[in-house]
């Protein structure tokens, strides 16, 4: 059985999520973080010492990174569904998603932060814009990327789409009268058909969390 040890409105627990709903796989989820808290206690930093989520466990198998679970949960998975079958079909899907987790999720999570998290001290206007334009800079390389496809590598849907469009999901929730990108709304909108996707809720019913 596997377990998947965060709460779903997680960004990166959400892509766990995700990918096992694409792949079919059964799992068990337990609520943890954000505002369930436990991921400081002695038994959880045993199974993960960053105290971060998501962690799986499978069958006394114990692992964290969300991209590192979602690669487990596809070779676990006959068929291996979901990644090319070529070395440079792979090393493009782990292109976009090492993008997302090095450059795109930085970049959301410092507009998140600033917006719904300012903490003590109140952000001024010009530190949202710039972190506003840094992401928007980043979507428009996604968006040409986009061009022209259905998925990011092209005709078939993989593994890549799932961390960008959680993204994505996230910059429609923070900016919901942005005009958007033409190729990421159709893309968007191809992600919202798929039965596997959850998108989170509209602002107001409840945050992006990080
Ligand atoms: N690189 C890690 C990042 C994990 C991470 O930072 N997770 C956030 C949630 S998306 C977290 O643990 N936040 C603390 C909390 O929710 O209590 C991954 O991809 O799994």
């Amino acid at each position: 059985m596997i377990t998947i040890w965060g709460h779903e409105n997680a960004p990166n627990v959400r892509k766990v999520i995700w990918t096992c709903e694409e792949l079919r796989l059964s799992y068990e989820r337990k609520d943890i973080g954000g505002p369930f808290g436990g991921v400081d206690s002695q038994s959880y930093r045993a199974l993960n010492p960053n105290g971060r989520i998501p962690t799986i466990t499978h069958d006394g198998f114990v692992l964290w990174e969300s991209h590192a679970i979602m690669r487990y949960l596809v070779a676990i998975t006959e068929g291996q569904a979901l990644v090319p079958a070529g070395p440079q079909g792979q090393a493009r899907v782990n292109q976009w998603m090492d993008w997302q987790l090095a450059h795109l999720g930085h970049a959301i999570r410092a507009l998140v932060v600033l917006v719904l998290k300012p903490g003590d001290t109140v952000p001024t206007p010009a530190q949202i814009d710039a972190a506003r334009m840094d992401l928007l800079a980043l979507l428009a390389i996604l968006d040409t990327a986009l061009t022209g496809r259905s998925w990011i590598l092209g005709e078939a849907f993989t593994l890549a789409d799932i961390p960008l469009a959680i993204n994505y999901n996230m910059w429609k929730v923070l900016a919901p009268d942005h005009e958007g990108f033409p190729a990421l709304e159709d893309w968007y909108a191809r992600i919202m058909a798929r039965p596997a996707y959850k998108p989170l809720p509209a602002r107001g019913a409840a945050r992006p969390a990080g």
